[in-house]
């Protein structure tokens, strides 16, 4: 029999770990939806308020049961304004909405603001990713998106694939090895590489794809930035379009996604790929790359790709020291505010070799700790080179993470 006095700490990380503990206690219905928004705690944190509004949520929030941290000087309005970190139950903080929408100024409509927020945060997102004719149930299983350079160039396989039927042997090894999503890319990234004209990336991507998608049935995707380029490839097949620019370095490629209802992923990356690495810096790591996604996603939105056809990417490696790469994996349940699927590429990339002094070729082991801990952290899709470990590595986490004793 459990010992009385041996209390101990529950993790309860979701609504169903809270349900789950306390029918296993014997709490009545109607006690579970009550206290289930008390269990579990959230940091809201409110960017440049003015000092009125940093009161107004300090007040509010202490008469909830909950509290607000601001800046040392508001009380003296030393400051004309403050970031504010508001703690609490998801009660308090439905609680500090409701209260909200009755305060002056701007108030009621950051209250919104709060409640859309803890809509994305309270339940496990149903992500579904629409790529023309495919729809990636992404809620049921991580997706492996394989990496298929043709490039003489690329970081880690540059040169082995850049004969078409090189790559088509290759493209069939990861489909034996189960890969959910093939992208072919026909143009470096890689730190200080310099852009191919465009003519040369559709001679090296266009008969790829076309050849790829006569063979196997599943989702192609085009890791471009280019307009013309995306447009060519979904012609022969593609549905799918990678744009490590966001859209921001050709716009017209969101009309060409938009068009063809291809799904598209918009990733964040400070500077370009030639300069990229010089000298990587952020005042506010997460709150610059998830204000970069929304917007991405917005004009995305606005030039008629559609709500389900977006996933967003970090963008490991690109304009980011090892310390970024790692904070933003640690960090990366953050992203959920954006309210769409997350895709992480850590795979072989430079940070791995310098956390173990090893070169690309011996950056497995680091890779799927990478993919597990990603994973684990919340990403839906991720981009590797190693398919075969990384699909097993993957399976096993997402059996853990979907566990419910
Ligand atoms: N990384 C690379 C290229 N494309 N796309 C997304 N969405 N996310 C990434 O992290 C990403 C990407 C760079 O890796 P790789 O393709 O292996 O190398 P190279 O750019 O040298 O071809």
């Amino acid at each position: 029999m459990t010992d009385v006095l041996s209390p101990r700490v529950l993790l309860i990380s979701s609504r169903e770990d809270a349900r789950r503990e306390m029918l296993r206690i014997g709490v009545c219905e109607g006690g579970i939806d009550a206290m289930e928004p008390k269990i579990r705690a959230i940091v809201v944190k409110v960017a440049g308020a003015s000092i009125p509004a940093a009161h107004v949520l300090k007040q509010q929030m202490l008469s909830l049961g909950g509290d607000a941290a601001v800046h040392k000087d508001v009380i003296t309005h030393g400051v004309d304004s403050t970031d504010v970190l508001l703690m609490g139950t998801y009660r308090q903080l439905r609680g500090l909405v409701e209260k909200l929408s009755w305060q002056p100024f701007e108030m009621p409509a950051l209250g919104e603001r709060i409640a859309d927020l803890l809509d994305s945060f309270d339940s496990s997102p149903r992500h579904v990713l629409r790529a023309r004719a495919h729809t990636l149930d992404l809620a049921r299983r991580v997706h492996v998106m394989g990496i298929l350079n043709v490039t003489p160039d690329s970081f880690s396989d540059g040169g082995a694939y850049e004969r078409p039927s090189a790559a088509l042997d290759r493209a069939m090894t990861m489909v034996d090895e189960e890969v959910d999503i093939i992208d072919v890319g026909g143009q470096s990234s890689r730190p200080g590489s310099q852009p191919v004209t465009q003519d040369e990336e559709l001679t090296r991507v266009v008969p790829v794809v076309e050849r790829l998608s006569q063979e196997w049935s599943g989702p192609i995707s085009v890791d471009t930035y280019r307009a013309r380029v995306a447009e060519e490839a979904i012609k022969a097949g593609a549905s799918m379009v990678n744009d490590i620019t966001a859209m921001r370095e050709e716009p017209g490629i969101a009309s060409v996604a938009a068009e063809a209802e291809a799904a598209v992923v918009l990733m964040h990356m400070q500077g370009t790929p030639a300069t990229m690495q010089e000298d990587p810096s952020y005042d506010d790591l997460m709150g610059e790359v998830t204000a970069f996604l929304k917007d991405a996603v917005d004009r995305a939105e606005a030039a008629g790709v559609g709500p389900d056809q977006i996933a967003i990417d970090p963008g490991i490696g690109f304009g980011k020291t090892t310390e970024h790469n790692l904070a933003i994996l640690r960090r990366l349940p953050e992203l959920a505010v954006v309210g769409k699927p997350v895709l992480v590429g850590p795979s072989r990339k430079r940070f791995i070799g310098s956390l173990l002094d090893l070169p690309v070729d011996d950056r497995l082991e680091g890779t799927l700790a990478a993919v597990a801990y990603s994973v684990a952290q919340g990403a839906r899709i991720v981009r590797v080179h190693d398919v075969a470990p990384v699909v097993r590595v993957v399976r096993v986490v997402e059996a853990c993470l979907t566990s419910n004793e």
